[in-house]
């Protein structure tokens, strides 16, 4: 493990979360009073039932306090909410979508990584430690067409469950690129397999993880947003079989169906995975 990876913190990492959500998702969804009316009465409800059914008392709700004010203060309300309700979120958005499924898109996406032609090898350390991993396959519209010039922006973390931008020390676009797949929908990605995910331990999100006695980790994933003209884009993520919080994911965002078949090669992995896109 390198020093700079080792000073990676959740204040540093919910900070940059923060500042990210901030730079890019600034859309106030137009919600007209009714509908904020209706779900914060549901969302309280929920809460003062909770509150009489338990017999909360001044010391819990005191922590509560404490806790909500240290999850901003780390800057991690992208992370904690990504984490545990991101996922049903998704589930309502994709319920009636054709084609390929997709699951949660995390607080660690950045736009804008560099371009990359169908294939490519990922920008990475000359250095950089890892199982080497081919990304291959092919994106098809939901009739089966072969989507020309699809687009496939693909992030992860490193071997030791580090992402570039939010985790000090990382060259800006380390593991990040967008692929243009060739005039087959076809492309060919070279980069390393990724760690398991643990989330910070040293901010607000640990802590609450630690004093429930959950346990902290997402199962090793490869972060995708896949799209072409015409078509709906899809944002997914895939796993690695075998791996022991495929069961257990702290962030409910494995389904059967982005599980990927890896198969030796040489001295590391090859995949194929093919994604189908639904008309827009
Ligand atoms: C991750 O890497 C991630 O993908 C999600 C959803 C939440 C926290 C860290
Ligand atoms: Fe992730």
């Amino acid at each position: 493990m390198t020093t700079t990876e080792e000073s990676a913190t959740a204040a540093a990492t919910g900070a940059s979360a923060t500042e990210r959500f901030r730079a890019d998702k600034t859309a106030v969804a137009d919600t007209p009073p009714e509908r904020v009316s209706m779900l914060a009465r549901e969302v309280l409800s929920a809460i003062h039932a909770t509150i009489r059914a338990n017999q909360v008392s001044y010391a819990e709700y005191d922590a509560l306090k404490a806790w909500l004010i240290q999850v901003g203060a780390d800057g991690e309300w992208p992370l904690f909410l990504d984490v545990f309700l991101e996922n049903v979120v998704e589930e309502v958005a994709s319920a009636d979508r054709e084609g390929s499924k997709g699951t949660i898109e995390g607080p660690f996406y950045a736009p804008g990584a560099p371009e990359l032609p169908a294939e490519a090898t990922l920008p990475m350390r000359p250095d950089e430690p890892g199982t080497p991993l081919v990304f291959h396959g092919q994106v098809r519209s939901a009739d089966g067409t072969p989507l020309a010039g699809a687009r496939v922006d693909i992030w992860h973390c490193d071997a030791l469950g580090y992402y570039a931008q939010f985790a000090p020390g990382l060259p800006e676009w380390n593991l990040r690129g967008v692929i243009t797949a060739d005039d087959q929908g076809r492309f060919r990605i070279r980069t390393i397999q990724p760690a398991p995910y643990q989330i910070p331990t040293d901010g607000a999100t640990g802590a609450l993880i630690r004093a429930a006695d959950w346990h902290a980790w997402r199962p090793a994933h490869l972060h995708l947003k896949v799209s072409a003209d015409g078509h709906q884009l899809v944002t997914t993520q895939l796993y690695f079989p075998g791996d022991p919080h495929n069961e257990d994911d702290i962030a409910s965002a494995v389904k059967p169906e982005l599980m990927l078949d890896p198969k030796p090669s040489g001295d590391g992995v090859d995949v194929e995975y093919d994604f189908v896109l639904a008309p827009s």
